[in-house]
């Protein structure tokens, strides 16, 4: 078997229309689709070498650090899917490091499996087709099957029992659709509760989640004819609605999970200010209390702006669709 060493980047990505919940655990298999974003600025680049001479144990470096164990176990046992369809044991050294803060609810796990996906397959001697990758990279997080993609993305839930048509596919009808993302970050370190342990929470315990699920069919294809048409407004409201509800339906678990501060809520009156003002600008929020606001691009650095000026706003980002995840640099050896 030939082994080698690949670098490979991916974008983080966006939701629009909100994964929360999975019909299986062990493939990680969501309960319904989703929508996203893909994004150029915020990403992950990660190279991946497999050897024989490593020695027992993966190397992993992650932004510099030894990881966690926690953080260690979820990447050794992706690498273990690797070396099961390459048919191999070879040890690999890993080295990643992201553009954007690890588990700041900006979806490090997304850009950073999907990034791991490709590196890890291209250096074991794997070549995968986009939709095999995505399908891939979901085991590791199911966000990171739509960073496979680059602009709008959907994830299809699917249903077959090996979760072989559990990927992403990209909407190219969106391409060339001249966006921007804002994102205010309003709180540093790590969120209260991870977005895995806080879905199986909702799933369990929210009586919320059932309707929740029900409504995402309806919100996939409204999106979609949202993009089709090029309709900001449209995608932005139909944006705001999702997020609010899969943060009801989390809000309403037994104990609640509740992400926002009162930054998140103060970002979300900007927003509203803005759209008084005539500005088309769209929130949508994640397993956290940071606020992403589509908008234009003309009127990205006003919406910054007035996002920055926020109490309770530490900093600011523009984001533009980016591309799906693809390789740097190979090295046969
Ligand atoms: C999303 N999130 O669609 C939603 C919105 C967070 C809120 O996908 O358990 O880290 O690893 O499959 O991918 C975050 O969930 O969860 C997420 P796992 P993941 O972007």
């Amino acid at each position: 078997m030939k082994l080698s060493s690949c670098t490979a980047v991916a974008g983080a990505n966006i939701a629009l229309v909100k994964y929360w919940g999975k019909r299986d655990e062990s493939l990680n298999l969501p309960a319904a689709g989703s929508l996203s974003l893909t994004l150029k600025e915020l990403g992950t680049r990660t190279t991946v070498r497999f050897g024989e001479h490593l020695g027992p144990r993966d190397r992993l470096r992650l932004n510099g650090l030894e990881p966690d164990d926690v953080t260690r176990t979820r990447n050794v046992s992706f690498l273990d899917l690797v070396r099961a369809y390459a048919g191999t044991d070879a040890r690999a050294e890993v080295v990643s490091e992201n553009s954007v803060p690890t588990a700041a609810g900006l979806a490090s796990s997304a850009s950073g499996f999907a990034a791991l996906a490709l590196a890890a397959t291209r250096a074991a001697g794997l070549s995968l087709t986009p939709e095999q990758l995505s399908a891939l990279a979901r085991r590791g997080s199911g966000s990171a099957a739509r960073s496979i993609f680059g602009g709008f993305v959907r994830m299809n839930a699917g249903t077959a029992p090996d979760g072989s048509d559990s990927h992403a596919s990209a909407i190219p009808e969106g391409d060339g659709w001249t966006l921007r993302l804002v994102v205010a970050v309003t709180a540093e370190g790590p969120k209260a509760i991870g977005s895995t342990a806080a879905m199986a929470r909702t799933e369990r315990t929210s009586p919320y989640y059932d309707s929740w699920v029900t409504t995402i069919p309806r919100d996939l294809l409204e999106a979609r004819a949202a993009i089709a048409e090029r309709d900001l407004p449209r995608l932005g409201a139909l944006a705001e609605r999702n997020a609010l509800r899969m943060h009801a339906s989390a809000m309403a678990a037994d104990p609640p999970i509740l992400y926002w501060t009162p930054a998140t809520v103060a970002a979300i009156e900007t927003v509203r200010g803005l759209r008084e003002q005539g500005i088309p600008a769209y929130f949508t929020i994640d397993a956290g209390p940071h606020v992403k606001v589509l908008c234009t691009a003309g009127t990205a650095s006003q919406v910054e702006a007035a996002m920055g000026a926020t109490p309770g706003v530490l900093r600011t980002y523009i984001a533009s669709p980016g591309r799906g995840a693809r390789v740097l640099q190979e090295t046969t050896s």
